[in-house]
């Protein structure tokens, strides 16, 4: 591992990472990564991890833990399995999926990438119990992924966050409905970077925000383009909690990336892609869920506290404008 010098280490990885492979599987799979992530009523950490096949095509399985660490208990055929009998969009498989718990309905909202001939786009599917999910099929239209839903109602309306694709840049959009279908209002709420950034050109939402005290705490991911491939790494904004666009913070350098050796090799290295979280019972600690390498889903522990404190430091007010 590349030691990360002196810079502040906010997430800490498992030592028992990676924490689930294609090995744990039941069934056939080529590679787990990617997963959505909650905690269930009775405590249990429930994963929804994207499986890819050797077709190339993904779908989602759940795997549940009581510690969130070890002892999954994975579904022994797929979860969610792409219907595009009732769903084109599904074609080429369903993959990132991101939770949200939702009092107001009492479910929870998973929105994932829906994948076919048109490219990626949005999707949604409400379920109680991870077994049976009632599909709202697509709510945001090709290029668009990266989505998750906030888990209340701003002014009355639900919010999105979603990533469309507008060559040549990718940036973070939120969007509102009155009943998780009708969608409008759209605003960008974080644009990529330009230049020499390391979230320059293409940026997208990581895990669902965390709701904090001090606003609604982002942690996303910049695509940095190298003539070797592409590096994915994490970076933290954090946005007013009654007007979901206004940024307030956005730090200047990313704070998790590619160091392992189960990030920098599979098959796409270099790749951290964190898609769920938990938190800790102290509302502080966060579990943070990522894909490493596109091959395996790894873990990294780290404080809110510590991270809103590194934003005081490191963060600019607004820094929505293009640099
Ligand atoms: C993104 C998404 C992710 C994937 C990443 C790296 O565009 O497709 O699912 O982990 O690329 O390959």
């Amino acid at each position: 591992m590349t030691p990360s010098s002196h810079y502040q280490v906010l997430f800490h990885r498992h030592p028992q990472n990676p924490i689930l492979t294609a090995a744990d599987w039941p069934y056939p799979a080529h590679t787990v990564f990617n997963a959505g992530a909650t905690r269930l009523a009775d405590g249990t950490t429930l994963l929804l991890c994207r499986v890819e096949d050797r077709r190339g095509h993904s779908h989602l399985c759940a795997a549940r833990s009581d510690n969130g660490v070890d002892g999954w208990r994975i579904d022994s055929e797929p979860t969610l399995w792409p219907d595009p009998a009732g769903h084109p969009e599904e074609l080429w498989g369903i993959e990132d999926p991101r939770i949200t718990f939702v009092d107001e309905l009492g479910k929870y909202v998973v929105t994932y990438t829906a994948f076919s001939r048109g490219g990626p786009g949005v999707a949604l599917a409400l379920t109680t119990d991870f077994r049976t999910f009632e599909r709202y099929g697509l709510v945001m239209q090709p290029d668009d992924k990266d989505a998750a839903l906030l888990p209340r109602r701003i002014n009355g309306r639900f919010a999105l966050l979603h990533r469309p694709w507008t060559d040549p840049c990718a940036d973070i959009w939120i969007s509102f409905s009155p009943d998780l279908r009708n969608w409008g209002g759209h605003k960008l709420v974080l644009p990529a970077r330009r230049g020499a950034w390391w979230d320059a050109n293409r940026i997208g939402l990581s895990p669902p925000l965390i709701e904090t005290s001090r606003g609604w705490l982002m942690l996303y991911h910049g695509v940095r383009r190298t003539a070797a491939g592409c590096l994915y790494r994490l970076g933290a904004a954090l946005f007013d909690l009654e007007t979901a666009e206004q940024c307030l913070l956005r730090g200047d350098a990313w704070i998790f990336g590619p160091e392992a050796s189960y990030e920098r090799e599979g098959d796409v290295g270099y790749v951290t892609f964190p898609c769920g979280y938990t938190l800790d019972a102290d509302g502080d600690g966060i579990n943070l869920y990522y894909g490493a390498a596109d091959t395996s889903v790894a873990l990294a522990k780290g404080s809110i506290a510590e991270v809103l404190d590194w934003l005081d430091r490191h963060g600019a007010y607004n820094q929505g404008a293009r640099e």
